[in-house]
């Protein structure tokens, strides 16, 4: 049975526990994951819904011939656990990278998720970048985050500063910052180009009133990644609630500390704002 490998195991829990952290309302949010070689050969005996190529709407020529496990357009993250073969699939990329197929799932003409070409943008950028190790590409409704959309200047070094200072975790486990794409039309090659332009430098991208983008070697880091992100967006929010000053902080000097302490290169944008 091909739900019982472990790298679609891994993504249908991943998914499971996005929908019940609330991010994840009707169809929102999509996940996608470029598979390991041997992750192709073992599933090629259960390819059975092989289907015509289609256009992409994005040119992905570094991707050609990979093969992702991609959530369905109009699919609901609740139903992925439940309805695996409706709800989920994999897709072969084309020699040119210009075209895709299912090749499992999506089962009852079900179609990849509308955020494919940002989803195989960003993993051809990544792919480039982390030198083959990124696979993750995982976009969620993050409440918080996007109310702050609303009141924080959607520049990447003030978000990056004022999600930093809200949790000590954050500068290690984001040393470069999170890029803001400001609101734009979702579902198109257009956003998908703004928003891979950024992860060349950020593993987390945020829509402006929309949602998050986040990149990750694994699923657990993808997700974790999220998870910290949003947890410090949502301290932010009760402390903005609370009052518009803060008595204490991290403090600028705090985090030239937990850089030397952790060993990581925070983004020098983020003192200059
Ligand atoms: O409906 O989240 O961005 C899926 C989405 C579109
Ligand atoms: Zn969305």
């Amino acid at each position: 049975m091909i739900l019982e490998l472990d790298y679609i195991k891994g993504f249908i829990r991943m998914a499971t526990d996005g929908f019940n952290k609330g991010w994840h309302e009707r169809n929102g949010g999509n996940l996608s994951y470029r598979m390991k070689p041997e992750e192709v050969e073992e599933s090629r005996i259960y390819f059975d819904s092989i289907g015509k190529w289609v256009n992409i709407d994005a040119d992905v020529p570094s991707l050609a011939g990979e093969y992702f496990i991609v959530t369905g357009s109009g699919k609901y993250f609740h139903n992925i656990e439940s309805n695996p073969i409706e709800s989920i699939g994999i897709i072969q990329i084309d020699d040119s990278g210009r075209r895709y197929r299912i090749v499992w799932g999506l089962n009852n003409g079900g179609i990849p998720t509308s955020e494919l070409p940002t989803h195989l943008l960003n993993h051809a950028i990544k792919k480039r970048v982390t030198n083959n190790m990124h696979r993750v590409i995982y976009h969620a409704h993050t409440t918080n985050i996007i109310a702050l959309t609303f009141i924080i200047p959607l520049k990447d070094e003030v978000f990056t500063r004022q999600l930093w200072e809200m949790a000590t975790e954050c500068p290690v486990v984001f040393p470069e910052g999170v890029g803001v794409v400001p609101w734009m039309v979702p579902g198109g090659s257009a956003i998908g180009i703004e928003t891979s332009k950024l992860m060349e430098k950020y593993n987390v991208v945020i829509w402006a009133h929309h949602g998050t983008f986040c990149s990750g070697v694994s699923f657990d880091l993808a997700f974790g990644l999220m998870d910290t992100v949003e947890k410090s967006g949502e301290i932010l929010v009760k402390v903005l609630s609370m009052s518009n000053t803060k008595l204490q902080t991290i403090t600028e000097e705090n985090l030239h500390d937990l850089a030397n302490a952790f060993k990581v290169d925070l983004n020098v944008n983020a003192f200059e704002i």
